[in-house]
């Protein structure tokens, strides 16, 4: 059985006024030929599949497009929620995609036995058991309790996603029991797991009840595909627990990544081998920092990595000596000529107003109308039931105006 394993697509991301259609068409381009090549047997998606719960028309257009021509290769596809995704606005198609061999798992399930999915190989035959766990919402695995400090919260709930991990493992065994004892089980997750390292385009979630979900807390799947950070990574050193990452990079600090997706082959006896597919990167973008001196040399070389067709998207960071007003001029002189554009400067240090003035700027630009709310939610002290029920309320306010606006 071949697995590729990929997830924080975000399509539809606004990225400083930049959208990235070009790129995400690009990469489901060559995803395709590349299940093609590999004869993959099932793709998951592990959760942010769009960059907001309410993504534009281009973005869901993608996902529908790339679900039909996957289909036309022969590989079934299985789409879990993430934290960026809405389970009502991935829930609305999953009747009509279950009949392209699609199926989709946007939230936690009221029957338990409708997240135990049996993949088949090209050939129809079973090929393993998928425990499909999308991101988990508290409110769908605890009931608040009053009174609970905060440590005790994030103690219940981690105790509580250990226990929906366990409860899916339980059923799947039943099913390989039924299903004659040896189809490998795979689980699948969207959440922080200890000793993951995060970039700035990674929500925080969870804020304020779990900070991270030890590797011990799972149960002995044969491969456990995990999304939500954005960079590829082993898990506590451990072969059969991924992050496969996200396919482009999502922030400036994730531009020297080199992004992938995972191709995971498993049998009767588990897992056997784990390969990185590197994936290309379609549009050119760097961070370059230092004093505007040294940027001089930074921004010539970055800009080697660009061409008139396909400028370099780029962050100046600007060193604390070179405080300028006319900032912005200067850098605008270095970059003159050159296939670059600037998306944002940065000062690395300024005085106390310079870099209030820095914040303000970056949340007007990077952050998404959900994060500055969840920014807001972070500073109060809400359990978490409260900050979920909150967050849906201001979803469905934001649903409802954009629609308004339509
Ligand atoms: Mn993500």
């Amino acid at each position: 059985m071949r697995i590729l394993h990929t997830s924080d697509w975000h399509l539809g991301q606004h990225f400083m006024g930049k959208t990235r259609q070009a790129e995400h068409q690009a990469f489901c381009a060559w995803l395709i030929e590349q299940v093609r090549m590999h004869q993959v047997d099932a793709l998951l998606i592990a959760g942010d599949v769009f960059d907001t719960g309410a993504p534009p028309s281009y973005a869901r257009e993608q996902y529908n497009r790339f679900i039909v021509e996957l289909r036309g290769t022969g590989c079934a596809l299985v789409v879990l929620g993430g934290n960026h995704d809405s389970v009502a606005m991935l829930g609305e198609s999953k009747i009509l995609l279950a009949q392209l061999d699609t199926r989709v798992i946007p939230g936690v399930a009221e029957n338990l036995a409708e997240q135990v999915l049996l993949l088949h190989d090209r050939a129809g035959q079973p090929g393993a058991i998928l425990c499909g766990i999308p991101f988990i919402r508290p409110r769908d695995v605890l009931q608040s309790q009053a009174g609970q400090s905060a440590q005790d919260k994030q103690l219940s709930l981690q105790q509580a996603i250990q226990q929906h991990y366990q409860d899916l493992y339980t059923l799947a065994e039943a099913k390989r029991e039924e299903l004659g004892g040896d189809l490998p089980i795979i689980a699948t997750g969207h959440l922080t797991t200890v000793g993951a390292s995060a970039s700035d385009s990674v929500r925080e979630i969870y804020v304020g009840s779990l900070e991270a979900f030890p590797t011990s807390a799972f149960p002995p799947a044969a491969y456990i595909a995990l999304g939500h950070i954005h960079r590829p990574q082993m898990v506590g050193g451990l072969e059969h627990i991924r992050y496969c990452g996200s396919p482009i990079p999502l922030s400036f600090d994730e531009a020297r990544q080199q992004k992938e997706v995972l191709l995971v082959e498993l049998d009767g006896q588990g897992l056997r081998a784990v390969s990185a597919l590197p994936v290309p990167r379609f549009q050119p973008l760097l961070s370059v920092r230092g004093s505007l001196k040294e940027l001089q040399t930074a921004i010539a070389e970055a800009a080697a990595q660009g061409s008139a067709e396909l400028p370099v998207w780029l962050e100046v960071q600007v060193g604390t000596d070179d405080y300028l007003s006319d900032l912005q001029l200067r850098i605008a002189a270095l970059c003159e000529g050159l296939p670059v554009e600037v998306l944002r400067i940065r000062r690395e240090r300024g005085t106390a107003s310079a870099s209030l003035q820095g914040q303000a700027r970056e949340t007007l630009d990077e952050l998404s109308v959900e994060q500055v709310f969840a920014q807001r939610l972070a500073s109060e002290t809400l359990d978490a039931a409260e900050q979920a029920r909150l967050l849906a309320l201001y979803r469905q306010v934001v649903g409802e105006l954009r629609e308004g606006q339509a």
